[in-house]
């Protein structure tokens, strides 16, 4: 039997109220319920270490499911680094709500002890990408927008390309400004608004911005140009993808980035397919991860913790399936 109209009334206020409980301490909103990230520590752009090339001097910390670390990851692949950078996947604790690491490193067993080894302030989120100097002993740089730019300048062999050559810089920033807050945040904005007019304002400008990188990408198309800021892929390519490689696996169906599926954003489903296919970028894809990860920890978002099926990635990636 239907329970009484009272009871569904009560009971979606009082679930409500919980929610709006536990997305302040996932997510925390602005007075209008818009999500904002939360600062974290070792936020500034280092100098580039002395001891920079020698091999296994320092470590890359990156996590499966996030999307700033798969930005440093990518990097670090494109630029070929594991000679002197070390590669360390931590994982998930859904119970606890923080990374741990699989074998103990450094003396630690989660990601926030060595946070707070390096200085890292407590009430502050242990996150991930972070840089972590062997020789220093203490994280140099935990935001991966600073860490992208220090990857990249990072000693490399020869044949390993720059990703933000001066020649395009302004492009490049261009894109990486544009992606930002709209497109790389704006699905945890979408997904974490805490009503409806806060998830509008951030639905709008993310397919805004994913309309106007579809009006480019065509634009280069039609010169024979394969990548945003042309000829070679550069970070502002970078830190797209992350976000697009995850819009129908996760981002769609979790968050309500739902408006238009990526095929009918043919420049950009091609693009995205183009970049797949770089080198080493499908070993940093991992589409089980991402969905167990995200399904599984964003209780508030999902209670009932069941991973829904969803496409296969390599029809995602797969340029043919769309004109
Ligand atoms: N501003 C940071 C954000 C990184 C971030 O939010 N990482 C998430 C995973 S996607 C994280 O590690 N969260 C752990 C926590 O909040 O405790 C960056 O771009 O590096």
């Amino acid at each position: 039997m239907r329970p009484p109209a009272a009871l569904i009334q009560t009971a979606r206020g009082l679930w409500r109220c919980q929610w709006q409980q536990l997305m302040g301490g996932l997510a925390p909103a602005d007075a209008n319920g818009r999500y904002r990230r939360p600062p974290g520590a070792f936020t500034a752009l280092p100098p580039l270490p002395a001891a920079a090339a020698s091999p296994g001097g320092h470590v890359l910390i990156v996590g499966r499911s996030c999307p700033w670390a798969h930005r440093a990851w990518l990097v670090h692949s494109l630029r070929q680094l594991a000679g002197s950078i070390d590669l360390l996947v931590v994982e998930p604790d859904p119970a606890a709500g923080r990374w741990r690491f699989v074998e103990p490193f450094e003396g630690c067993s989660t990601l926030a002890q060595l946070y707070r080894r390096s200085g890292g302030d407590r009430r502050q989120p242990a996150t991930v990408p972070a840089l972590w100097s062997r020789q220093e002993q203490r994280i140099l740089v935990n935001e991966s927008a600073r860490l992208i730019e220090l990857l990249d300048r990072w000693p490399a062999a020869p044949e390993a390309r720059q990703l933000a050559p001066t020649s395009q810089q302004e492009a490049i920033d261009h894109w990486r400004q544009r992606f930002q807050d709209d497109v790389n945040d704006g699905v945890y904005r979408c997904g974490f608004a805490r009503n409806q007019a806060a998830y509008d304002e951030a639905e709008t400008a993310l397919f805004q911005a994913l309309q106007e990188a579809e009006q480019a990408l065509l634009e280069q198309e039609r010169r024979g140009e394969a990548w945003l800021c042309s000829p070679e892929p550069s970070l502002a390519d970078v830190v797209l993808f992350p976000t697009l490689i995850r819009l129908e696996l996760v981002y769609a169906p979790l968050f309500g980035c739902s408006r238009l599926p990526l095929w009918q954003l043919p420049a950009l489903w091609r693009w995205r397919a183009r970049f797949f296919a770089l080198a080493g970028v499908s070993d940093t894809c991992s589409a089980e991860a991402w969905r167990t990860d995200y399904f599984g920890a964003l209780f508030p978002l999902h209670p009932s913790g069941i991973v829904p099926a969803g496409p296969d990635l390599s029809r995602l990636v797969n340029s043919q399936l769309v004109p």
